[in-house]
């Protein structure tokens, strides 16, 4: 076959697939099957097409891009069949949605991010009959996919939703990856980032006005240097590198949740701030940049309006107990 043709035909592959180096797999696979030549000279020509393409479409990013432009620009889906039965106000729960609006965001073009397209609110402190027979353990979340089959757990929930087919090619989020796999399931384990910042803040998702005994200090400020010397390690704005994972999804609700109640409950403790070896500047910039995702943005709650709730009840889970929302917190 001349050179010329196998160029054009690599070509258009690329135009169809992201250049990104899992659907560069994908791309040659399905060559592989439509055409019957040379696979090394091909694999060859096909690799410095897509390094062309990536360029090109590192190039053509602005501020705050989060590199996937180019997938989104070609990218035609429509919203995938699945239910979240979710507490809009529940941080696991917040986990999942984060997770699904970052896939929709990836594959939907230039749609406004819609998490009522998804999202099945449920009142956790009057739970609809509906609701119970669909999940008996009475938690959310609760992934409800197109063919009825229900999953539970957040984190496993996070990871259905990366290997959810979105109609087209999305990048991953990194969910089938071991290293993120391993920091998944183990992120709620004790001693972690989030046991480590509910036991600061009071307790058994009590609320409590004062600052914690200096044993539970380390331990939060010991989680939050992990954290930092892993986004320092991976060189990116992410606990993985410059890709946001399932891992970032994981453990930002929570953070974002610590601050905000850290600032009220301990005296103007800034999350991150004041870490016995110095400041944990690459955690502080993570947090910062995962607040400013459109996908947390869409999520988040009136800050003095959740406050106003905390107070009264010195709960993080009072949503638990009476009727709330993100809308109404
Ligand atoms: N390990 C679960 C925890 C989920 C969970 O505790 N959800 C709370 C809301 S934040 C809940 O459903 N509470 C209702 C109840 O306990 O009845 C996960 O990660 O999904």
């Amino acid at each position: 076959m001349p050179r010329a043709t196998v160029d054009r035909i690599a070509q258009k592959y690329l135009s169809i697939f992201p250049p990104k180096k899992n659907d560069l797999y994908v791309c040659l696979v399905t060559i592989g099957r439509f055409h019957d030549f040379g696979g090394v000279h091909f694999c060859a020509l096909f690799q410095t097409h897509a390094a062309h393409a990536r360029d090109a479409s590192r190039g053509r990013r602005g501020p705050g891009d989060d590199g996937r432009a180019h997938t989104r620009r070609m990218s035609r889906a429509s919203a995938p069949a699945f239910k979240l039965y979710t507490h809009t106000l529940c941080p696991y729960a917040h986990r999942a949605s984060l997770c699904a609006l970052e896939k929709m965001k990836m594959t939907m073009a230039d749609a406004p991010l819609s998490p009522s397209s998804f999202e099945v609110h449920v009142d956790l402190s009057d739970k609809p009959r509906e609701f119970l027979e669909k999940c008996p353990r009475g938690l959310v979340p609760a992934l409800e996919l197109g063919d009825g089959r229900i999953v539970t757990e957040s984190v496993r929930i996070m990871h259905a939703l990366d290997a959810m087919d979105f109609g087209v090619e999305a990048p991953s989020l990194g969910g089938a990856r071991e290293d993120v796999e391993a920091f998944t399931s183990s992120c709620d384990a004790y001693g972690k980032f989030v046991s480590a910042g509910l036991e600061f803040v009071g307790g058994g998702w009590g609320l409590v006005r004062r600052m914690p005994r200096p044993a539970t200090v380390e331990k939060l400020e010991r989680a939050v240097r992990n954290l930092d010397a892993m986004i320092s390690r991976a060189n990116g704005a992410y606990l993985f590198g410059a890709e946001l994972t399932v891992a970032d999804l994981a453990i930002y609700p929570f953070a974002e949740r610590f601050q905000l109640a850290m600032r009220e409950f301990q005296d103007g403790y800034e999350l991150g701030a004041s870490q016995s070896d110095g400041e944990a500047n690459h955690f502080m910039c993570w947090l910062a940049e995962m607040r400013r995702r459109d996908s947390a943005r869409a999520l988040r709650p009136d800050d003095e309006k959740l406050l106003a709730s905390w107070r009264r009840t010195g709960r993080l889970d009072y949503f638990d107990y009476e009727t709330a929302s993100r809308e109404h917190p």
